[in-house]
């Protein structure tokens, strides 16, 4: 039985078929200027669910203008964050109480396990609910004491802001990044990846019921080249931030920095996890194996490179792998899976072929992974893959964001703290031991924007996460230093 059957699938359905022709601008429902659209499908089956507005250039700046019409006129900016929290509370308790059709949605669109996609959307929730609260208490005017004069500094939104979001985590990366630009008094323009673009549509659309005044909170579809392209590249953008692969994010850069429009990236990441042999193995193989077939691999901050102590090697090569076989792979609404498919047939060929590569220039196939298959689903499946050998292959050196980790054996601290900065990425790692006093030596040298301990994945709201490196710049997210970034700060003085 799949939970497919239990819930009420015709309305989500009916959700898609409602919300998916048209995007979402000014407060209205509208197709590309050409009427071109895009197919989206559902990865668990290839079938085509959905056709949503391949935009450009043209929709692009009717949504940035859109954007700065209701950031000059509709009195958002100058609400009072009490005011503006009010509004913001809506839309939240709306999310809420349509938590399961948005996580169908994000399950179908995405091939997100059902409940990874629950969590997924109570994570946007909070998220909006915890930037809300901060802009009660950060202060708008900060009176300065400088001698002979008055002064002050006063902070302000700065305008349209420009969001490009991955396929990965559609619903709570939107919320990552606009919640707080929303709750500083920006306005949005957001541009989902083409494979995803349902989850953001239907939340336009609760952002219309909650009462967001038209032209605060846009979706724009289409594809990267075009309206992503567009997107970065406009110059009425106060600000722009892209979550992708570092190859795009690169240029994205580019062109903000040819506008002077500030970017923040969060980009590819290549994570280490360095395992002592003072550790419970079996428990901290569950945990790397769990991180590794979480969303199928396809995270930007797993652990994709597990160094291990080398008395304890074979013992936790062993394990993971027992744990690996164990995996059950299915269709992402059914509640006996553990491992979805991964979102496009693209993807899996990118990681089929790596894994082909890694093996033709010398690493070892532990656990060989490939092309899985599910009964009666022609979907895009593929089998956790283990792999070894030394850190200069190309599958201990590119992110593959599939299913598979690597390994490598180290013999002191010094070497493993040396084996994981061997990465151009700077994303996040973790170190695994009893020894808390290693662990935060080790934590501390390990270069990236996240180090954890005894665990890997840890995202609480007000510890800034963020990326170094290829990985990217301005990280801070999830804490008050993204929303201090979306404000902009004036000095005002007076001589006495
Ligand atoms: O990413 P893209 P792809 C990594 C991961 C993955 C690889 C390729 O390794 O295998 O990237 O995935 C938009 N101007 N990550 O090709 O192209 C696009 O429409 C402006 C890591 O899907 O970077 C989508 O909205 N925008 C990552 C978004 O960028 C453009 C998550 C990401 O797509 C654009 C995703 C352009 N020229 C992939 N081209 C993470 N950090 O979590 C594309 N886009």
């Amino acid at each position: 039985m799949t939970l497919s059957d239990t819930i009420d699938s015709t309305q989500v359905l009916k959700s898609l078929a409602d919300s998916a022709p048209k995007a979402y601008i000014g407060g209205k429902w509208v197709e590309a200027e050409d009427g071109s659209t895009l197919v989206t499908r559902d990865p668990g089956t290839g079938d085509a669910i959905a056709e949503v507005p391949a935009m450009g250039t043209l929709d692009v700046d009717r949504a940035v203008l859109a954007a700065q019409e209701a950031f000059d006129h509709s009195g958002w900016a100058t609400l009072s964050p009490q005011e503006r929290g009010v509004l913001l509370h809506r839309f939240a308790d709306r999310i809420e109480r349509e938590k399961s059709i948005l996580a169908q949605i994000e399950s179908l669109d995405a091939g997100k396990v059902l409940s990874q996609a629950e969590s997924d959307v109570q994570n946007l929730v909070d998220t909006l609910r915890y930037f809300i609260e901060i802009s009660l208490h950060v202060p708008n005017r900060t009176p300065l004491a400088v001698s002979g004069y008055e002064a002050a500094t006063v902070r302000t939104p700065w305008g349209p802001c420009g969001f490009i979001i991955p396929w990965n985590f559609p619903l709570l990366l939107i919320g990552w990044n606009i919640a707080p630009a929303l709750a500083a008094g920006n306005t949005v323009v957001i541009k989902p990846a083409e494979d995803t673009s349902l989850s953001a549509l239907y939340l336009a659309k609760l952002s219309q019921e909650a009462g967001i005044p038209a032209g605060v909170f846009n979706v724009v579809t289409g594809n990267g080249a075009s309206a992503g392209a567009a997107l970065a590249a406009h110059p009425g953008l106060k600000r722009l931030a892209f979550t992708g692969s570092t190859e795009v994010g690169r240029n994205v850069a580019a062109v903000c920095g040819k506008n002077l429009v500030p970017a923040k990236l969060e980009l590819g990441g290549k994570g280490a996890a360095v395992v002592f042999d003072d550790v419970d193995i079996e428990a901290t193989a569950e945990k790397l194996v769990g991180a590794i077939t979480f969303h199928s691999g396809q995270v930007c901050c797993d652990a994709t490179r597990w160094l291990v102590h080398k008395p304890i090697y074979d013992r936790f090569v062993d394990c993971c792998v027992d744990r690996l076989r164990q995996t059950k792979i299915g269709y992402q609404l059914d509640e006996a899976t553990q491992m979805g498919p991964v979102v496009s047939s693209k993807q899996k060929e990118r990681i089929l072929g790596y894994l082909q590569k890694a093996v033709s220039t010398g690493a070892e196939a532990v656990l060989k992974g490939g092309e899985a298959s599910v009964d009666g689903k022609n979907g895009f499946y593929v089998d956790p893959a283990l792999l070894a050998g030394t850190l200069d292959n190309v599958a201990a050196q590119e992110e593959i964001f599939g299913p598979v980790a690597f390994l490598a054996p180290f013999t002191d601290e010094a070497q493993a703290i040396a084996m994981a900065n061997e990465t151009v990425y700077g994303l996040a790692n973790s170190v695994w031991t009893t020894d808390l006093t290693r662990a935060q030596r080790v934590a501390q040298q390990m270069i990236a924007g996240n180090s954890w301990i005894n665990a890997h994945n840890l995202f609480p709201h007000g510890v800034p996460y963020g990326g170094v490196n290829a990985s990217g710049m301005g990280g801070g997210v999830l804490s008050v230093e993204t929303f201090l970034e979306y404000q902009r700060s004036c000095s005002i003085v007076r001589p006495l």
